[in-house]
């Protein structure tokens, strides 16, 4: 990672440096460099893990868009704009590398499409180190029903393991989506796309790591890693460990941080609705408290001091 996009990742970090400076060391003296401020609706930038030191910039708006280092080029890497619908909470919401991106030019997006749902594609760039994919490459891998324009979510990464990870929003309205097994929405999810069931079905172009909690549980969705999620616009990985931190954006009184520990996130509920932040929101139907997993900073919406605004994600 280079200085410069080590800074812009630290501009998210600093929203929860501040929160875990209880139990952290001093922090490393960072400096924040601007590289470009001409990208409207920018809501995340990632690398190939290519060594190129180029950042790929995801726009709401449909755009992925290079920095090559030195400017942003004015050729989109990949312009989805024509696909995406832009209301609300809608967008291009996720960009993902495959890990072995510099053999196979393979990388994944989630938008929300022309009707509101969800959908997770994969696209290819040949060669690997091109700054323009190639827009007729789509091949679906996952797509699920949206009921409102809010609370999609949409974060992607790549775990250690191999697998993708997706981050899915409750589908908004106060639903209780995160604590039904038999839906995707309000989870993290956690597929293998070297894996195929395609074209078994259009929807599944994709396979179920076995280790999934919930795999052979009758009625439930086994994409399902981790349940009790609201809108968790971004979630990370702490690279030195594989620790799991989930941004939970909160209803009326609190933001969540959210932080499950490398082998110990598999089957976590983080609760949502039956409690926003460490209080109980909604608990008809719930279990007991001690089935759910409390965030590792829950931040006060108002009266200031504590006006917290969304949290929406960070690193360690
Ligand atoms: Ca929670």
């Amino acid at each position: 990672m280079t200085l410069r996009s080590l800074a812009l990742s630290l501009l998210m970090f600093s929203v929860f440096s501040s929160l875990a400076a209880v139990t952290l060391a001093q922090p490393p003296s960072v400096q924040v460099v601007e590289v470009a401020n001409t990208l409207s609706s920018a809501i995340g930038a990632t690398h190939a893990g290519d060594g190129s030191g180029r950042l790929f910039v995801v726009q709401k708006t449909g755009e992925i868009r290079v920095w090559d280092g030195t400017q942003v080029l004015i050729a989109p890497f990949l312009d989805l704009s024509s696909l995406v619908s832009g209301g609300s909470e809608q967008g291009l919401l996720g960009l993902a590398f495959h890990p072995n991106y510099v053999s196979n030019g393979l990388f994944y997006v989630n938008y929300t499409d022309l009707a509101g749902d969800t959908v997770v594609a994969r696209y290819t760039a040949s060669p690997a180190s091109s700054n323009t994919a190639n827009a007729a490459s789509a091949v679906a891998i996952l797509g699920f029903g949206q009921p409102a324009s809010n609370h999609n979510a949409g974060d992607m990464h790549f775990g250690a393991d191999g697998f993708l990870y997706i981050a899915s929003g409750d589908g908004g309205a106060g639903s209780a989506n995160g604590q039904n097994p038999a839906t995707l929405l309000g989870k993290l999810l956690r597929i293998d796309i070297d894996g195929d069931d395609f074209p078994v079905d259009p929807n599944r172009n994709y396979a179920i790591p076995p280790s999934n909690p919930l795999v052979g549980v009758a009625g439930a969705a086994e994409e399902i890693f981790v349940l009790g999620l609201r809108n968790p616009w971004r979630f990370s990985f702490d690279r030195a460990n594989g620790d799991l931190f989930i941004s939970d954006v909160g209803a009326g009184s609190w933001e969540e941080v959210n932080w499950l520990p490398a082998g110990a996130a598999a089957n976590a509920n983080l609760g949502w609705p039956c409690y926003e932040g460490p209080d109980p929101f909604n608990l008809t139907g719930c279990g007991p408290m001690g089935s759910y997993q409390f965030p590792i900073a829950s931040l006060a919406h108002g009266p200031a001091p504590l006006n917290h605004c969304s949290v929406i994600g960070g690193f360690r």
